[in-house]
């Protein structure tokens, strides 16, 4: 199953999360804490303490960037 590592808080988490939404996909959803920085899990997945996180373990992706994780979404699973 996909996971989004994401804030609440977060504008560029919630164009994510409409797109799951829109495309009806499942998810875990993982709350980044930004305080833990280095020692996030985010961080430790993909070495960078920014959200949004996509993680496609099935296809081994390991994705950031809103847009590009939105056209990812779109290519894969729509
Ligand atoms: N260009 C990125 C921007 C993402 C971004 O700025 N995320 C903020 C939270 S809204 C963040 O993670 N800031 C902390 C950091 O970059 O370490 C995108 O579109 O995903």
């Amino acid at each position: 199953m996909l996971e989004l590592y994401a804030n609440a808080g977060c504008p560029y988490c919630q164009k994510v999360l409409k797109k799951l939404s829109e495309l009806q996909i499942d998810f875990i959803w993982r709350s980044h804490d930004f305080m833990a920085g280095e020692k996030s899990w985010g961080f430790k997945i993909g070495g960078k303490t920014q959200v949004p996180l996509l993680l496609d373990q099935q296809k081994g992706v390991v994705m950031y960037e809103s847009d590009s994780i939105l056209e990812y979404l779109d290519e894969k699973y729509s």
